[in-house]
């Protein structure tokens, strides 16, 4: 969406030609202001009392802090901030051993669509799955721990946008924004611009979830299956058939005309943007068969151009953005940015096209198909419409971002039910399970990129907010509730609260590697100059509490907090080694430094946890090597 913003102005200028034009653009889409006709904020409906609890949880994308965030709704409270491609003291995250490792060098990550696990195309929260636009990388979270457990690093791409999974989440897809040339040994290897249209690629990814291999609370086991060559186009919005659709996923892309300067102008000259249909089944085969084109960077490449029967390219108006599957799968619907249209395509006539090889031409070696004989419908939603959520009554919402509304329309009869202004520039929006085959309803968040008037200034920007709607109603959506929220929101996964089971406490566990669970077990080992404490805390003391090696040991800490009471955390914080991991009630953890600075370093327990909790600190001592 970044592209978008900067080129709001421009981008801005044609739409409302077009939409003065139809007749679409009421006061909303120039001036939307905190005088708008919304409903107060904060009414009854999202009203959750002090020790109530709410009955969803939503999983929302935090773009550039890296995390995802964990809201209560409907009352729209804060649980927890997840910390996925960001350093996050509170959580200890980036300052084990193993989240250390999964961050590598990287500082920042910018988290835009969160895709949740489902079994029989229904959530099953189990996992999230997140992107990193930003450094290509994919994540997963474990909901039984609210933690992430592996980063990926996806090679022959820099800057993934889109992800999407099938309905049993056997596979994650997901394609570069931005097309580049590949090379062995080479992340962002070098051709010359004037070559692009020979030597650049779109790279489409397909990752194996190997879910069934993992237990709640180990290293996610997700792995790279397959990679597709693309035209180099950008591609943008992903999402995997369901139902009528199973076996295909849908790729937008915005610059088919591919333009690789002045691309706020020079990718809007088309009327059509070539949008990708992939089978991944036929492309699975393929891979399983052994059959690839070429090997990059350890990752098979299959060429579509050379295996008629995987990629088809399906034109669609102006700069999509999001492509959204109905439910039953009978209906693509595609957001297009640049026209105030969604357009919906039968999956039944793109199906019988793609059979018959109804073909119109060729390009890019690639068959492309007659849009207008898979078109159903073309809805006037609104300005700038970019993604779209179904509920389970058979309505669809539609956010539009340039009119800052969202359109509320009905599958079948296609017919416009409803629009409600947000404030402000709406990007997403999330509706209880609004992605997959089993949809809950009740409930619409708008994820907007910024808020006028909304809340007290905290500077020149803005706050970006999330808005709550009901849509329980058959016609009218009600907002009923909004916060501010981090910059910048993207996609969000919403589960009713009881598909929601995470632990409460890591069960005792003598046999656990390194864990110790009685005081006469703490110890302090040396071999050489490697130095291992095996420690533990209960309120309100460590044992052992006095550790003195030499400068220049390795210095390893077991860190097992032995508490089997919820909510009994304790955490181990020292200045001059960086030191600061809290450990859950029952949980072991792992600090790992060398002891290269002489002198004398108190710890402390980082979590409040007793009237004692201030005496609960310890003295590190590194003996001066002289
Ligand atoms: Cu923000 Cu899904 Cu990255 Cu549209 S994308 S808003
Ligand atoms: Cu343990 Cu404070
Ligand atoms: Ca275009």
């Amino acid at each position: 969406m970044n592209k978008l913003k900067l080129g709001r102005n421009a981008v801005m200028a044609i739409i409302l030609i077009i939409g003065l034009l139809i007749g679409l653009v009421g006061c909303n889409a120039k001036t939307p202001t905190n005088t708008t006709n919304q409903a107060a904020a904060g009414t009854p409906a999202a009203w959750v009392a002090p020790g109530q609890l709410d009955t969803h949880y939503m999983f929302a994308s935090g773009g550039q802090s890296g995390n995802l965030i964990v809201w209560g709704i409907p009352s729209m409270r804060i649980l927890r901030q997840i910390p996925v491609y960001n350093v996050y003291a509170p959580t200890g995250f980036g300052f084990t051993p193993e989240t250390k490792k999964m961050l590598g060098d990287k500082t920042w990550g910018d988290v835009h669509h969160p895709i949740a696990s489902q079994t029989q195309g229904a959530y099953d929260g189990k996992f999230i799955w997140v992107n990193d636009k930003a450094n290509s990388r994919v994540a997963q979270v474990d909901l039984n721990r609210f933690e992430t457990t592996q980063i990926l690093d996806i090679p022959n791409m820099v800057g993934f946008h889109c992800l999407t999974t099938d309905p049993e989440s056997k596979y994650l897809f997901c394609a570069t924004e931005f097309s580049l040339p590949i090379a062995e040994g080479q992340k962002n290897a070098y051709a010359p611009l004037q070559n692009y249209t020979g030597e650049y690629y779109g790279i489409i990814t397909a990752l194996k979830t190997n879910r069934d291999k993992v237990q709640p609370g180990q290293p996610g086991q997700v792995s790279i299956s397959y990679q597709l060559l693309a035209p180099p186009y950008e591609y943008d919005i992903s999402s995997a058939g369901k139902g009528a659709a199973d076996g295909l996923v849908f790729f937008t892309n915005y610059n088919s005309e591919m333009a690789t300067s002045d691309i706020e102008k020079n990718s809007t000259t088309l009327p059509l943007d070539l949008t990708l249909v992939v089978d991944y089944n036929a492309a699975q085969k393929l891979a399983d068969a052994g059959t690839y084109d070429q090997v990059v960077n350890g990752v098979k490449i299959i060429d579509p151009r050379k295996h008629p029967g995987i990629a088809y390219l399906l034109p669609i108006a102006k700069n999509p953005h999001g492509v959204d599957v109905s439910p039953d799968g009978k209906w693509i619907v595609y957001s297009s940015k640049l026209d105030p249209v969604v357009t919906i395509i039968s999956t039944e006539k793109l199906k019988k096209a793609i059979a018959s090889k109804n073909f119109e031409k060729t390009t890019w070696g690639l068959p492309v198909l007659k849009e207008a004989d898979l078109q159903e419908a073309q809805i006037q939603v609104g300005v700038g419409p970019l993604h779209t959520q179904f509920d389970d009554q058979g309505y669809a919402y539609t956010s539009l971002f340039v009119e800052s509304a969202v359109t509320k329309w009905q599958l079948g009869s296609w017919k416009v039910i409803d629009k409600q202004p947000v404030n402000y520039n709406v990007g997403h929006v999330a509706v209880p399970g609004g992605d997959s085959m089993k949809p809950f309803g009740h409930w619409l968040v708008a994820l907007n990129k910024a808020s006028l008037k909304r809340f007290l200034p905290v500077g020149p920007s803005y706050p970006v907010s999330e808005q709550l709607f009901d849509i329980s109603g058959s016609s009218k959506m009600t907002l009923v509730n909004e916060t501010p929220s981090e910059r910048e929101p993207h996609y969000a996964s919403i589960f009713p609260a009881n598909l929601i089971k995470p632990i409460s406490v890591y069960p005792k566990d003598e046999s656990r590697p390194n864990s110790i669970w009685s005081e006469d077990k703490a110890k302090i080992v040396r071999n050489g100059n490697q130095v291992t404490v095996y420690m533990l805390t209960i309120r309100s003391h460590f044992k052992p509490d006095t550790i003195e090696v030499n400068q220049g040991d390795h210095v390893t800490i077991y860190l097992t907090n032995i508490e089997q009471q919820p909510g009994m955390t304790h955490g181990i914080g020292m200045s001059g080694y960086n030191i600061n991991v809290p450990a859950d009630p029952g949980q072991t953890v792992q600090v790992d430094f060398t002891a290269d600075k002489p002198g004398t370093f108190p710890f402390y327990c980082t979590n409040f946890c007793s009237a004692m909790h201030e005496e609960m600190a310890g003295y590190f001592l590194v003996k001066p090597k002289s």
